[in-house]
């Protein structure tokens, strides 16, 4: 492996770049003509067994929130034993307990565009208090149809999903600052706007001059989590792709990867983008909000969804926005602006201490790091080489701290240990290259399996990272696993970091891609988990809190039953009195006061077939029969020995 890197360092550099790209597949293969002896054995820790094993009945020390990808959920994992805890649906349907299927969280997957099943989610981000994860909310990105959504780690479940206007693929998102004054979301492509609202007319000929990128600023109350879009800032029409934010000196700053800076509409030759170097765009957000509170934001028309779940009556709301605030970068000094960064970056990592801004330059396989002091000093100075609509453009070697040498091939994202250390992935040399902040040079590197994404240490992205575990997740699964067909769960790997070298110790298969990952100390979440919805606090409108208040009635064709499950019945169980095309909400009260006793709820034929009710949860399951007969309906959750019994009859009579 280490001459094809070799022979790839000596060619021209928009050679190796090509080159690069397709390279991946070459180093695959490579890695696996060994077979599975060869692929298993490169930095294996020797003790690896007993330092992932986790005895049953025993806990992980760290949760690991994984991103779902493609399939729009978070997954959470336990670490170091990589188990899978929980499957948290966001931004897509999710039969195991009917989110988005039954009437209470239908609302949660609305969107200007219509009702969404499923989308693309990359970025998990933890809430924060003074720097540092505080275990209460998780931030999540909806990539394709883009929103920003927020999960509450007292019941794992998904509470808000705020639509993001003037944006198309929210990528660089979310970020939250660092005691979650805002939730900061970038637009990945730019998107024609007119300021009236009005986006269909332009051409693609006019992308140059037309097109916009937007980056949100989404305030986060402090107490309740509630969300609601602040205003945004209108940047050039670059496409952007990711973002972090400062820490320390440079909390109050926010910074973007940026690639297109010619502002092609195509991209199709990569030699379409002339430029040998695009930006890192840096925001000073506490700035932006100053702005937008003296009355420096412009107003537009939109159309956006913000859903809200209830907790107190289990039911998801829409509301619809029609305005939105932005801010000019031209009109607002010293807000904005940019760092010539290597050609298509990707991520942006900044370290423990807020000094050090990385940019993971993957094309150029090479990984500048920038000094946020240098960069205070060049404003100071005015070191600027030019400037972009009206935002200035540093002098790279006035803000460049160094580039570290011989990296790898194709960094992507890189995370800290914060004892000094750097971690990156090199998608296409398929290794975790650990190098030093201090001077930039590589210390050790480790081969992952294969073609590495992100990368996570548990608390890596803030201010004090715990240092000794690192997940990668591999977007490439091959012969790590037993064949499952074409494809293969992704993979995730777990290396020790506490020492010198990296010490691998555990593969494990991830539902859907995960992208981005979050990890923190067990206690922080474990200790406020809910065990239960009290009886006492169900304030949803068609709950029964009695067996004996259970009744069927109907308003023309509209059918409601209002009934309970506890175990092992559920009341009533003889339903009569429904008719072909009537519609029929089944409200089914869970009555247990008891950690994990869901009940489940599913009628034959009913398209919306099931839901799964949490214990003193109601929720609400409608159908509309089209046939006549008698159609069992039963509990689907094997919840007691007299689990089989749970069931009943709803007779349908024709018209
Ligand atoms: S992105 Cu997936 S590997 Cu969407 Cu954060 Cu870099
Ligand atoms: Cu309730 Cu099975």
């Amino acid at each position: 492996m280490e001459t094809l890197i070799n022979k790839f360092r000596k060619m021209a550099p928009k050679a190796a770049l090509l080159m690069a790209v397709t390279a991946g597949a070459a180093l695959q293969s490579c890695n696996k003509m060994g077979g599975e002896g060869a692929a298993t054995a490169e930095g294996l820790d020797t003790d690896a067994a007993s330092k992932v094993y986790v005895a049953p009945g025993k806990h992980d020390e760290l949760y690991s929130f994984l991103s779902g990808g493609f399939n729009g959920q978070v997954s959470v994992y336990g670490i170091p034993s990589g188990r899978l805890l929980k499957i948290i649906p966001v931004f897509s349907q999710f039969p195991e307990n009917g989110y988005g299927y039954n009437e209470e969280t239908k609302a949660m997957l609305n969107t200007s565009h219509g009702f969404i099943p499923w989308d693309d989610l990359h970025h998990p981000k933890l809430s924060r208090t003074d720097g540092m994860a505080d275990g209460r909310w998780l931030f999540v990105n909806g990539n394709n149809t883009p929103r920003v959504a927020r999960v509450d780690l007292k019941t794992f479940e998904t509470v808000e999903i705020m639509e993001i206007p003037n944006s198309a693929g929210n990528h660089c998102s979310p970020y939250p600052t660092n005691n979650n004054e805002y939730v900061i979301a970038g637009t990945r492509f730019s998107v024609p706007l007119d300021m009236e609202g009005k986006t269909a007319d332009v051409s693609m000929n006019e992308y140059k001059d037309k097109f916009k990128g937007s980056i949100s600023f989404v305030k986060v109350d402090k107490e309740t989590g509630d969300m609601e879009l602040d205003f945004q800032v209108l940047v050039p029409g670059f496409d952007y792709d990711l973002a972090n934010g400062g820490k320390g000196p440079s909390t109050d700053w926010v910074f973007f990867t940026t690639y297109n800076t010619e502002r092609s509409n195509t991209l199709k030759e990569l030699g379409a983008s002339q430029n040998d170097k695009d930006y890192l765009a840096a925001i000073n957000w506490k700035l932006a909000a100053k702005y937008a509170a003296e009355g420096k934001a412009h107003e537009m028309p939109a159309n956006y969804y913000h859903n809200k779940m209830d907790h107190g009556t289990f039911q998801a709301k829409s509301t619809i926005k029609k305005k939105v605030r932005y801010l000019l970068p031209e009109e607002c000094p010293g807000m904005m602006y940019l760092i010539p960064a290597p050609k298509s970056p990707h991520g942006i990592d900044v370290d423990p201490t807020g000094e050090y801004m990385v940019v993971n330059g993957k094309l150029a396989s090479s990984l500048p790091v920038f000094s946020f002091s240098k960069m205070q000093q060049a404003i100071k100075d005015k070191a600027f080489d030019g400037e972009v609509s009206g935002i200035p453009v540093f002098k790279y070697d006035a803000v460049l701290q160094g580039e570290v040498k011989e990296p790898g091939l194709g960094p992507l994202h890189t995370e800290f240990d914060g004892k000094g250390n750097a971690y990156s992935t090199m998608f296409v040399s398929s290794e975790v290259v650990k190098w030093s902040l201090k001077d930039l040079q590589v210390k050790d590197r480790i081969p992952v399996y294969y073609s590495p994404g992100h990368l996570m240490i548990p608390g890596g992205d803030t201010e004090k990272p715990y240092g000794k575990y690192l997940v990668v997740m591999n977007k490439i699964t091959k012969d790590r696993f037993l064949p499952t067909g074409p494809e293969l769960m992704h993979s995730a790997q777990l290396i020790d970091i506490s020492g010198d070298k990296m010490k691998m110790l555990l593969d494990f298969p991830t539902v859907a891609e995960p992208h981005y990952a979050q990890g923190i100390k067990a206690d922080l979440v474990a200790a406020n988990s809910a065990k239960f919805y009290k009886l006492d606090e169900n304030k949803h409108p068609q709950a029964v809190k009695n067996e004996k208040d259970v009744n069927v009635t109907r308003k023309g064709n509209v059918v409601t039953v209002k009934m309970t499950a506890i175990r092992s019945h559920l009341t009533p169980d003889n339903i009569e009195g429904v008719q072909v095309g009537d519609t029929v909400y089944f409200h089914v009260t869970n009555l247990e006061q008891d950690w994990d006793v869901p009940h489940g709820f599913a009628v034959m034929g009913a398209n919306n077939a099931e839901t799964l009710i949490m214990p003193g949860a109601t929720q609400t399951l409608k159908w509309v029969p089209k046939q006549e007969g008698v159609f069992p309906f039963y509990c689907t959750d094997f919840c007691s020995a007299l689990h089989q019994e749970m069931q009943g009859y709803v007779r349908v009579s024709p018209k």
